[in-house]
């Protein structure tokens, strides 16, 4: 659907009126002259395509990282005192787990996609935030929970939006945010245990995804176009692509990360 015409009223016909006062100077508000047209489509999901693929490791697989949360005997058991560390996680065919994934560039602003009320969450449980990697909307609510009989504080270290640093007293305790601006990705930590990492995608629609123990990936109902496609990986750093999507059609594509 494309907006063709406007129901605001003509500031001529405000103009008019502000003439009996003559107090009004009449000049159009620069806004009108630049109407987008476009502004509010919907993705049409009869003709949208999609986007799939697997992001992988290739060279020497890092050695397995252990962690010690023995501080807080808490943290100890749900793992024991020296679980293994979620950052880097590699399948046997060499797919790289937790790398985010997602539309950089080129989609059609005139789009509108609405905002989920659905919370995404992201729990603490044995000491680690769960899971490692997530995404989440410009405007939907996001609700960090406590499932351990410990104290956590959720401290969020973003570039372009508000910080926040609240404890979550014991379990069963959560809180809720939302974030006004897009930004990949947003870091969170615990101040109590200093193992505790999560990563916050941040982004306007909703082509994102986070790749599965095999690396695959799949972003469903993107409208036909030319788009600049991320992978981040938080040790690996980012790989994009061009990517161009036909109409009822999975475009592959694919990336790999090595260590160096
Ligand atoms: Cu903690």
């Amino acid at each position: 659907m494309r907006m063709t015409t406007r129901t605001a009223a003509s500031p001529f016909a405000l103009c008019s009126a502000a003439l009996l006062s003559l107090t009004i100077a009449c000049s159009a508000p620069a806004t009108s002259t630049t109407t987008p047209a476009a502004a509010g489509k919907k993705v049409d999901t009869a003709s949208a395509g999609s986007i799939a693929g697997t992001i992988s490791f290739e060279g020497a697989r890092p050695a397995a990282e252990v962690v010690r949360v023995s501080s807080d005997a808490a943290c100890v058991q749900d793992a024991g005192p020296n679980p293994q560390s979620n950052a880097v996680l590699v399948s046997d065919n060499g797919g790289l787990q937790n790398s985010f994934v997602y539309i950089k560039d080129g989609l059609d602003p005139g789009y509108t996609f609405d905002i989920p009320t659905e919370p995404v969450v992201l729990d603490q449980k044995g000491c680690f935030y769960q899971p490692r990697v997530l995404g989440v909307r410009v405007g939907q609510p996001l609700e960090v929970s406590n499932d351990d009989p410990t104290f956590h504080n959720v401290h969020s270290l973003p570039k372009m939006n508000m910080e926040f640093n609240q404890g979550l007293n014991n379990r069963g305790t959560h809180l809720t945010r939302t974030f006004t601006t897009p930004e990949v990705m947003v870091r969170f930590k615990c101040d109590v245990h200093g193992w505790m990492a999560a990563w916050v995608g941040v982004l306007p629609h909703p082509y994102f995804a986070v790749t599965a123990a095999d690396g695959s990936f799949t972003l469903k109902d993107v409208p036909p176009g030319t788009y600049t496609i991320e992978a981040w990986h938080e040790r690996f750093g980012t790989k994009s692509a061009q990517v161009t999507v036909a109409a009822n059609q999975t475009e592959q594509t694919s990336f790999t990360f090595s260590a160096n």
